[in-house]
């Protein structure tokens, strides 16, 4: 039987290697955005991670006609009342990298002994015809003082996590998979995975054009054509 494609639904490489580690080995052809021609960027103006997941699912599912998997996530911090949070990819400034985003919150948090802070993270599966399944993962930890590590990706060298004894940069892609936030909602996917692509399989049915109904023309009456 044909696998049922699937999108991820992020231009961001280190999400996409996570996502191909954590979904290799389900009955399911990962496809990356990168696979299709030029797909305008959505807007990411939510206000909780839940209304971005599900916006950047949707946008990328409706564009390409195929199931899409997006993730929203970020960096919430208790100390900056939340903050970076939705805002966590652009906290620099709308054109920022990781490096500028870490050093405006080590800037943030300077002095600071409150260092708590935790990722959140939404995995949105949607449909081209709307309907979508959520899933959520959370992962506490401390912002550190310094850099520390050089793996992963955007705050991982600040996000020290204390199950691993060391900051996510300093971490493995398994380690890190095993208890992030990203791999909590993921690890939940895999859970009821079968589930999942029953679901997807019947709402992408449900959205085939209807077949043509040849049993009407046995019901015509020729009779009264006249060949012209
Ligand atoms: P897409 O929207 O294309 O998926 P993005 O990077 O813009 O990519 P988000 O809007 O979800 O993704 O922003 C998440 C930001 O939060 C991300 O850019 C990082 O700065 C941070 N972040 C999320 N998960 C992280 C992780 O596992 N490790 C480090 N930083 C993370």
């Amino acid at each position: 039987m044909q696998n049922i494609v699937l999108v991820l639904a992020t231009r961001n490489k280190g999400k996409v290697l996570e996502f191909q580690e954590m979904l290799k080995g389900y009955p399911v052809e990962i496809r990356c955005l990168n696979d299709f021609g030029p797909i305008p960027e959505v807007e990411e103006d939510g206000e909780t991670f839940d209304d971005n997941a599900y916006k950047k699912a949707l946008f990328t599912a409706k564009v390409l006609g195929l199931p899409a998997i997006s993730d929203d996530s970020g960096l919430v911090v208790e100390a900056l009342g939340g903050e970076p949070g939705v805002h966590s990819a652009r906290y620099a400034g709308p054109a920022c990298n990781d490096q500028a985003n870490i050093d405006k919150l080590l800037a943030a948090m300077k002095g600071e002994t409150n260092r708590r802070a935790a990722f959140h993270c939404v995995v949105s599966i949607a449909v081209p015809s709307g309907p979508a399944l959520t899933y959520e993962g959370q992962c506490h930890g401390v912002i550190t003082e310094e850099v520390q590590g050089a793996g992963g990706f955007g705050y991982d060298p600040v996000f020290f996590c204390p199950e691993l004894g060391k900051t996510f940069a300093q971490a493995s892609m398994e380690e890190k998979n095993r208890i992030s936030h990203r791999g909590k909602a993921l690890q939940e996917v895999g859970a009821e995975f079968d589930k999942i692509l029953v679901w997807l399989k019947a709402r992408m049915a449900e959205m085939k054009p209807a077949k043509p109904d040849h049993t009407q023309f046995e019901h015509n009456d020729w009779s009264q054509e006249k060949m012209v």
